[in-house]
């Protein structure tokens, strides 16, 4: 089976870790193709970001080759719905995939993040996702998302700080980790405080596997149907849904 990861961020590097946590736990007939997005922000770190964000990933979804499924690589889940309406490949927002893995190995999680303001965008989540009992709460600790990847600004130790004030203060019983950056902190940190420490990146891999595996595509009845020919103006007049490059025929076949 054949799952493209994309990073709807402008990293390459964030990519080649993202992909790396990916690979580490597919199975052997699971290929993953990585893909870095190829406009918008070099990190996501508030709602304009996100917004910006979600053009450039559709790009990458509509890119052939075609997947099996789709793994969009940002805790904030940019674009998930849009997603999931172009294509009836499963798609797999890593905050999602990163909570439910949470609740079936604890009663009680702890998100660890980035920023203040990020951690608001995840609380909304959090509710959106129905997760409002599972999830204790949502932490901050300041750090921003490409300071994860310098070894210099010292985040790895922030944010070991954080979980173990999770455990102490929440009495979480696992952590969910709140940026796709941080895939590769997961057994460092599970290795020091002995709980479930849970990427999202690893967690939708898996999802998508066995997603697959059942033979489920998203449903096209209801809101997740292909988005309704129209007219788009401006910069985004290629989009318009029906035009070939977004439509309904092109998008089911692409999924
Ligand atoms: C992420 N931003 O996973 C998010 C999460 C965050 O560029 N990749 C990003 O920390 O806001």
């Amino acid at each position: 089976m054949r799952i493209k990861l994309i990073n709807p961020n402008t990293t390459g590097s964030m990519t080649d870790l993202i992909a790396a946590a990916a690979r580490s736990v597919a199975a052997p007939g699971t290929e993953i193709i990585a893909a870095t997005s190829r406009s918008g922000p070099a990190s996501i770190e508030c709602h304009f970001d996100e917004a910006m964000s979600v053009v450039g990933l559709i790009d990458e979804i509509i890119d052939a080759p075609a997947a099996d499924a789709y793994v969009i690589a940002c805790f904030g889940d940019p674009g998930l719905l849009a997603a999931r309406e172009i294509t009836d490949a499963p798609v797999f927002g890593i905050a999602e995939a990163a909570m439910h893995a949470a609740t079936f190995v604890s009663t009680g999680f702890s998100v660890v993040t980035t920023l203040e303001r990020t951690r608001i965008i995840t609380e909304h989540l959090v509710r959106n996702y129905g997760m409002e009992h599972q999830c204790r709460r949502v932490r901050a600790t300041d750090v921003p998302v490409l300071e994860l990847e310098r070894p210099e600004s010292n985040a790895r130790a922030t944010i070991l700080a954080e979980c173990e004030r999770a455990l102490v203060e929440d009495q979480s019983s696992a952590i969910v980790l709140g940026c796709a950056g941080m895939a590769d902190l997961a057994a460092y940190l599970e290795d020091r405080l002995q709980i479930p420490v849970i990427d999202g990146v690893a967690a939708a891999v898996k999802f998508a596997e066995a997603i697959v595996g059942m033979g489920l595509k998203t449903s096209k009845r209801g809101d997740l149907a292909p988005p309704l020919p129209k007219i788009y103006r401006g910069k985004l007049a290629s989009y318009a849904p029906g035009n070939g490059l977004v439509g309904s025929t092109t998008s089911l076949k692409a999924g």
